[in-house]
């Protein structure tokens, strides 16, 4: 007889997923091998981190779902409705939905039992499913999130798996520590002083767009790009805060497009977990622009941890990034985004700014139509 396990994998199929962001819950630990074994799978280091991750997956062309914990939902919320509901960008989430059902772990508890308020009083679609004969319901749950273009969570009991005969963790391949590690994060660099504001820096990479694919930090960023080159293949955000690079990411793993993301040290700092995700996977066609005016610049340029303590170059050294450098002037970002270009490597270059805003205005484009226009820029170019 089918488990309930097997039952999701077929009504994830047959739904036509083909991109998953997973992060375990023990009770749905018969039910990830089987995903790992079934799709493309990007392992999270943080739930928020996959709204991301899935949104430029959607954005590709790719059909996303998200695998997680309830507690995750506590860290994503921000994310679906500054990104997913105002871009309207589907996502499908199966929540293994603790702190309700013979809950063992006192911690559980309080964000569980109120999740569907929290839920509801958010304005996000979910729908219980608390016995294995309504597992069906996950279907309804993925078509609803795909047809209206908008976040469905499942809050899927762990009553569903209790009597189930899967045991496709018990089987699973233990992992294996690596035995040999290269150890690639010592760097050294000269300080370098900050010359430039970032709209010079932004217009310095603009102008050397060539069918890119950007992805762009909120605030400021945004509006400077699309005063110095707007393009259809541009996704400005206006919200979800530290998502750009985890953004950037998904678009990377489900096109064959280079992805140029212009991300802050603020945004960054907020969401170092991207950088963890993207050293893991690698992608080729990946160059991030780590434009650090050590500053929440659109903000009224608070300081940052990155102005003395941290080192955005060697963080991303640190997650993996092997090729990484370091600039602070026009000519020297032009050189060394036409040299990652040409390279097939993911690369991080990290960029030394004044903190300073231009007067851009305000972008005249909803979310929506932001979407709308680089999907299909995407689509038929
Ligand atoms: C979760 C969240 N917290 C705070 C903000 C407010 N906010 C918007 S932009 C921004 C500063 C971003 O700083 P950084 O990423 O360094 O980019 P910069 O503007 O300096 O280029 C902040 C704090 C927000 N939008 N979302």
């Amino acid at each position: 007889m089918e488990s309930p396990e097997e039952e999701v994998i077929k009504i994830m199929k047959k739904a036509g997923i083909d991109f998953t962001a997973t992060l375990p819950c023990d009770r749905i630990k018969n039910l990830l091998p089987l995903v790992s074994e079934n799709f493309p799978e990007i392992k999270l280091t943080r739930e928020e981190n996959g709204v991301g991750v899935c949104a430029g997956a959607y954005l590709a062309g790719a059909k996303p779902m998200m695998l997680i914990q309830s507690t995750g939902l506590g860290n994503m919320i921000n994310a679906l409705e500054s990104l997913n509901v105002i871009c309207k960008i589907p996502l499908p989430v199966l929540a293994s939905w603790r702190g309700v059902y013979k809950e063992g772990i006192e911690a559980q508890v309080p964000l569980g039992v109120h999740l569907p308020g929290i839920l509801e009083g958010a304005g996000l679609e979910y729908t219980i499913i608390d016995e294995p004969e309504k597992l069906s319901l996950l279907e309804k749950v993925i078509e609803d999130a795909f047809s209206k273009r908008r976040p469905h969570v499942a809050l899927v009991s762990p009553r569903v798996w209790e009597t189930s005969g899967c045991c496709a963790w018990e089987i699973q391949k233990a992992p294996e520590r690596g035995q040999e590690r290269t150890c690639r994060y010592t760097l050294t660099r000269a300080v370098l002083e900050p010359r430039m504001l970032r709209n010079e820096a932004i217009s310095a990479v603009a102008a050397e767009l060539n069918g890119e694919i950007t992805v762009t930090n909120l605030g400021v960023p945004c509006k400077e790009l699309y005063a110095a080159r707007d393009r259809d293949l541009n996704f400005y955000m206006f919200g979800s805060m530290g998502l750009p690079s985890a953004i950037g990411l998904g678009l990377a793993l489900c096109s064959e497009r280079k992805v140029v993301v212009f991300d802050g040290d603020g945004s960054l700092l907020m969401n170092p977990n991207a950088l963890l995700e993207i050293g893991r996977e690698a992608p080729k066609n990946l160059i991030i622009i780590g434009l650090d005016n050590g500053a929440y610049g659109s903000t009224g340029s608070q300081e940052t941890c990155a102005l003395r303590y941290i080192d955005l170059e060697i963080l991303a050294r640190a997650c993996g990034i092997g090729n990484t450098c370091k600039v602070n002037t026009p000519e020297g970002l032009a050189e060394a985004f036409g040299k990652c270009r040409d390279m097939e490597e993911l690369s991080f270059i990290h960029v030394i700014l004044k903190p300073g805003n231009t007067k851009a205005p305000n972008i005249p484009i909803s979310p929506e139509d932001i979407t709308k226009r680089f999907m299909d820029a995407l689509r038929n170019s």
